[in-house]
């Protein structure tokens, strides 16, 4: 069952029992309570000085693999490895459906332009209470297109609402949106933007998942192969750029060189962001559905390996199948907890020298290198979705020296640790090219170096027939005294 719009998936969630409606939240603060406290989706509508009807939807995916889904047309019984193993290799029979151009559609039901522009006239949440502003695009996708190739390019890059027509826009340094913004800058010119802001499942999915854009492809094709059908576009009248059809808000504006303001801070999985100079989108046009619905979420702190915050099995998977097709062989699994923070690999060590290169691929492929502080490679028999056991593998087969490697000079983020010796400054990057940043990073090898001998380097446990044998006989009373 797919959804042409929101709305559609909004009654999809309802009858499935995953959707909360609550009235009267505020949204300075309260609603990111909310979210953060609900297992459901919540939407929330009469916001105290707002017109019934002016809506938002949090947790429209977070903490849920049944309403990932529901938004993906795509069913599973699989968990832990096996659940990223399954959706790695949906992945892999993607087939491009690209957008359909379009004359209208409900997106442009208000239409409003010049001084009628006024962003705030949605509920738009302060979503973490030290939040330094209102955020509209925290689940939003922002539409650029890159001037040499012509190819559309949209991600998911949050927004604070500066002024009724001016946004600030995070597109984190050497991101796909940060990239073209860039050239159109080295150019002198503007960066012409489309931002989203009530968005279906298949353009939050797509927005968020870091896809290579191997043969010109784009996440408009991505988010229509993963809905099943077409997005429908209409184009922009300021910018040219695709406005996607069904979505509840959006905006079209400009990006021009050296025009910043302060942005931050922010509330993140890994903490607060630092308050920066970036830049800012002009506002040209809003358009918006009657009764439109924003989307957002909070951004938690979450401890790895913790009930649904455990590895990001779509963020795993796309590791995994870059790895693969960077060729690294015999892999058998992938995590990644805390947004890349660390990723685990397992595989069947194969030869010398395997082991290194699955780690060295894993931290440094396109997927997995932004914030991908520390990785580890574990052996097959460890699973990678256990912590535990992925730190048994690293007390055990490890001798420090040897397992450890350190890399300098690495992709590094807004949120990445800084080197103190080095003369940086977080605010002045990426407007101050000079003042750019790197990181380090570490690969620990964990699996047992090939020339070990293998017979005593193992878990102590008892073979699967011998516990099978013992279960059978004594199973009742061994679980009575557990
Ligand atoms: C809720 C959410 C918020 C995000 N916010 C940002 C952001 O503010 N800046 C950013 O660069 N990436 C952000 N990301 C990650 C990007 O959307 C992701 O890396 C995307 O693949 C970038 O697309 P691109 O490589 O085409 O630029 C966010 C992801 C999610 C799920
Ligand atoms: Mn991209």
């Amino acid at each position: 069952m797919s959804y042409a719009d929101l709305r559609q998936f909004i009654e999809q969630l309802d009858k499935a029992g995953e959707l909360t409606r609550l009235d009267g939240v505020h949204w300075d603060g309260e609603a990111g309570a909310v979210c953060h406290e609900s297992s459901k989706a919540v939407l929330m509508d009469n916001f105290p000085g707002y017109p019934a009807g002016y809506r938002l939807l949090g947790n429209m995916l977070e903490k849920s693999l049944r309403r990932f889904c529901l938004a993906t047309n795509w069913s599973t019984e699989s968990r832990g490895n096996e659940l990223t193993r399954a959706w790695k290799e949906h992945l892999g029979e993607f087939k491009p459906v690209p957008p359909r151009w379009v004359d209208d559609g409900p997106i442009m039901e208000n239409v409003l332009v010049g001084e009628d522009i006024d962003v705030l006239k949605f509920p738009v949440p302060k979503w973490h209470e030290e939040d330094g502003g209102r955020y509209i695009g925290n689940v939003g996708i922002e539409i650029v297109k890159d001037p040499e190739s012509g190819r559309v390019n949209f991600g998911t890059y949050r927004m604070q609402v500066h002024d009724k027509a001016i946004l600030g826009i995070h597109m984190s340094e050497g991101k796909d949106g940060f990239i073209i913004r860039e050239k159109y800058f080295k150019q002198g010119k503007p960066c012409p933007v489309v931002a989203v802001f009530g968005i279906y499942p298949s353009l939050a999915v797509a927005g968020s998942s870091q896809i290579t854009h191997v043969g010109g492809v784009s996440e408009f094709d991505f988010a229509g192969w993963l809905k099943g059908m077409p997005e429908d576009v209409i184009r922009g009248r300021f910018t040219g750029l695709p406005v996607p059809a069904n979505a509840e808000i959006a905006i079209e504006g400009e990006i021009f060189p050296g025009d910043t303001a302060m942005e931050g801070p922010f509330g993140e999985g890994s903490g607060f962001s630092e308050p920066r100079e970036l830049p800012v989108v002009r506002v040209k046009g809003l358009y918006h559905r009657r009764d439109p619905v924003l989307t957002g979420r909070f951004n938690r702190y979450y401890p790895p390996g913790k009930g649904e915050l455990s590895s990001n099995f779509q963020k795993a998977a796309l590791i995994w199948s870059q790895m693969e097709r960077a060729g690294v062989r015999e892999i058998k699994g992938v995590a990644s907890y805390l947004d890349n923070h660390l990723t685990v690999v397992s595989i069947r060590n194969s030869f010398a020298g395997h082991s290194r290169q699955a780690g060295l691929i894993a931290s440094q492929c396109h997927a997995g290198d932004y914030d991908g502080n520390w990785v580890i490679v574990v052996d097959e028999e460890i699973d990678p979705c256990i912590l535990g056991d992925v730190l048994w593998a690293m007390m055990t087969r490890t001798d420090a020296k040897r397992a450890i490697q350190v890399l300098e000079d690495c992709w590094a983020s807004h949120k990445s640790l800084i080197d103190p010796s080095r003369p940086f400054i977080k605010a002045e990057y990426p407007l101050i090219p000079s003042k750019a940043t790197y990181r380090s990073g570490a690969v620990i090898d964990a699996c047992l170096p090939v020339e070990w001998d293998h017979r005593w380097h193992r878990q102590v446990k008892p073979s699967k027939e011998l516990r099978d044998a013992v279960l059978r006989k004594w199973g009742q009373q061994l679980r009575k005294s557990d």
